[in-house]
């Protein structure tokens, strides 16, 4: 029984890293599941790609959005607020970009989505190391 229950925590061990190789975050907004997956985890200094798939009410894969990616650094001492923005090029139903964030810290992330005339927004914050 011992061994079973050391078997199942190597199990869970193993998941757990296979997860943490990328950064992701899941986000309803309106009728859309938004899954956003960043290639470093934590994110870097410098250039992430970003991938961001989008599911209707129905759970089928939205692939006639426009899609931007805009990245914020509020102003600090020494520093001007820095913003950036991004297109997304879609892929394999998915929409792709790169972020590349000038400095370390606390990033906002704003994920624009355009369909139909009508635009949402996923927001999330990062810790770029
Ligand atoms: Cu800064």
């Amino acid at each position: 029984m011992k061994r079973f229950t050391v078997i199942l925590a190597i199990l869970f061990l193993a998941f757990g890293l296979a997860y943490a190789k990328d950064y992701t975050v899941t986000k309803k907004v309106g009728s859309y599941m938004v899954h956003v997956r960043m290639d470093k985890n934590p994110p870097i200094t410098g250039k992430n790609n970003i991938e961001i798939s989008i599911q209707d009410a129905a759970g089928a894969d939205v692939v006639d959005a426009v899609v931007i990616v805009e990245y914020s650094m509020p102003a600090m001492p020494g520093m001007p607020a820095m913003n950036y923005k991004t297109k997304t090029e879609t892929k394999n139903k998915k929409y792709m970009a790169t972020v590349d964030f000038s400095m370390s810290g606390a990033w906002n992330i704003n994920v624009k989505i355009t369909r139909a005339g009508k635009t949402q927004s996923v927001k999330f914050n990062v810790d770029v190391s």
